[in-house]
């Protein structure tokens, strides 16, 4: 018997694994291109300890930092838990300190005022350091070579947010990493921290404003000259949370919002726009202007995806029933008034990627995961319980879009995206696909795919020798930033020395 419980949050693709475990030389089938010089970083949460309640949801789990390192057709792993303030007091203690999700409230009270986060969403580059973030606390420095936690950032004391996205949005041009805190001033408070580290990693600015109501701002967007926050209802109360109840509430006859602020500018100068009431969205693919216009492009749906988020607003829908497609909202700031046009580009779906020289510009291409109507019933697994087993290719200038279907009892995680020096080459993209070999067992590969033709599937896979409990978010750092972060970071040490 698992001392977990035997819901899907830890069953299937999401029971845990817990191991820290490092490999080199790890067998590949088929032929990487040399091209392909760097590390992967993935955020898996994998819960160190049993749940102090039964209901506990796979976004507890605490962060684990993993690591595809591949140069010249060779792949060495690793992975290692980010030790968080919270881990090591679990640690410490053998079992679990920390209640329910982002309720601090149901705490031993051991623990009061510690810091609650597990650091398990996305792995972040930025000025040379890599960071494991979760959207309720700061950041975690994590050495890129050996992944020890070095610590909590807080840009030198220097940022005063609480909270730090796990999706911040770094120009390709200036090298700014433009991101947000939400809850910035505390549990359930409208506050919203919106801050410019430069291309050195330092902060240079952070601008608070209000948010309409307190949602779950999970994600943002950037253009050339505007920062984009969505505002959907799913929302926070603190009397709520101070009885014992959920963080987070969907209220499907609320109405959405959109924020856009010239990106330089001053919070003061944001426009809200009104949007639909009850829809939803996690991950923006990308936002750039034509003109006077911002486009938005969103993986929408008409309701909360995650089951318990919903159940807490009242919301009766299976997780089949969900409706909604990847859609371009179009916001002319040339005009007056609250109003945006709305269409939908491509099928549903989420975990979006891009690549990076296309941040805040017209992308030709973007990849995204869905299912496969022929892949059978979904393997469960993955934050919202339901594994995908599909990825796409749209191009949302014609509207091509290309398939990688993945047969029965497969599943994909969120790729990333590594770019070629090549003339007019693509890329490829990385990413772990899962396969369902028993009962409850499960087996994975790294897989790579040509970013300009998924179709054909992998030209190259890497079977794991351990199983692997499901990735939220990764990214792809080239060799020769972490090399140069090396260098940069042997010369503080001998300037510190
Ligand atoms: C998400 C993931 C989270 C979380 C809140 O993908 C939202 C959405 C992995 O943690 O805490
Ligand atoms: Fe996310």
């Amino acid at each position: 018997m698992s001392k977990y419980p035997s819901t899907v949050h830890f069953t299937g693709l999401n029971t845990p694994v817990g191991i820290e475990w490092s490999a080199r030389n790890l067998d590949v089938v088929g032929e990487i291109p040399s091209e392909i010089d760097g590390a992967f970083f993935r955020a898996v949460p994998d819960p160190a300890q049993a749940p102090m309640f039964a209901d506990d949801i796979a976004l507890s789990g605490d962060g684990m930092v993993a690591k595809f390192r591949i140069h010249n057709g060779v792949v060495d792993y690793a992975i290692r838990y980010v030790e968080t303030e919270r881990y090591r007091l679990e640690k410490e203690a053998r079992h679990a300190l920390f209640g329910a999700y982002r309720n601090p409230f149901t705490d031993d009270p051991s623990v009061k005022g510690k810091d609650r986060t597990v650091a398990n969403t996305t792995p972040v580059w930025h000025g040379g350091r890599l960071f494991m973030t979760k959207e309720d606390g700061l950041g975690y420095e994590v050495n890129p070579d050996t992944l020890e936690t070095i610590g909590r950032w807080d840009y030198y004391g220097a940022l005063k947010s609480e909270t730090f996205t796990a999706h911040p949005r770094i120009d390709p041009v200036t090298g700014e990493m433009f991101f947000f805190g939400y809850e910035a001033g505390g549990l359930a408070s409208l506050d919203v921290a919106y801050c410019i580290a430069d291309k050195d990693g330092t902060l240079v600015s952070e601008q608070w404003f209000q948010q309409p109501y307190c949602s779950t701002i999970h994600d943002f967007a950037i253009t050339e000259h505007y920062a984009v926050f969505p505002i959907f209802p799913t929302t926070a109360d603190l009397d709520r949370l101070k009885a014992g109840g959920p963080h987070w509430a969907h209220q499907q006859d609320l109405e959405s919002w959109v924020g856009i602020m010239p990106r330089y500018g001053k919070v003061e100068e944001m426009r809200w726009f009104k949007g639909p009431k009850g829809v939803s969205a996690f991950h923006f693919v990308n936002a750039y202007e034509d003109g006077d216009l911002v486009h938005l492009d969103i993986c929408l749906s008409d309701t909360n995806a995650f089951g318990f988020m919903r159940e807490a607003g009242g919301v009766q829908r299976d997780q089949r029933d969900i409706g909604g497609g990847l859609t371009r909202w179009t916001f002319d700031m040339a005009k007056e008034g609250d109003g945006f046009e709305s269409r939908v580009i491509g099928p549903p779906g989420d975990m979006p990627r891009l690549r990076d020289e296309d941040q805040g510009r017209n992308h030709r291409a973007a990849w995204y995961l869905s299912m496969n109507p022929q892949g059978g019933p979904p393997l469960p697994g993955g934050p919202v319980g339901i594994a995908f087993n599909a990825m796409f290719r749209i191009e949302p200038g014609n509207g091509r879009l290309d398939m990688m279907p993945l047969g029965p009892n497969m599943a994909i995680n969120e790729p990333v995206h590594v770019p070629s020096t090549q003339e007019g080459h693509e890329g490829w993209l990385l990413a772990v696909v899962d396969r369902q070999t028993g009962e409850n067992s499960f087996a994975s590969e790294l897989w790579v795919v040509e970013a300009a033709d998924i179709a054909k599937g992998p030209i190259a896979r890497v079977p794991m020798p351990v199983p692997m409990r499901a990735q939220v978010h990764g990214t792809w750092v080239p060799a020769d930033k972490l090399a140069q972060a090396r260098a940069t970071a042997g010369e503080n040490a001998n300037e510190d020395a």
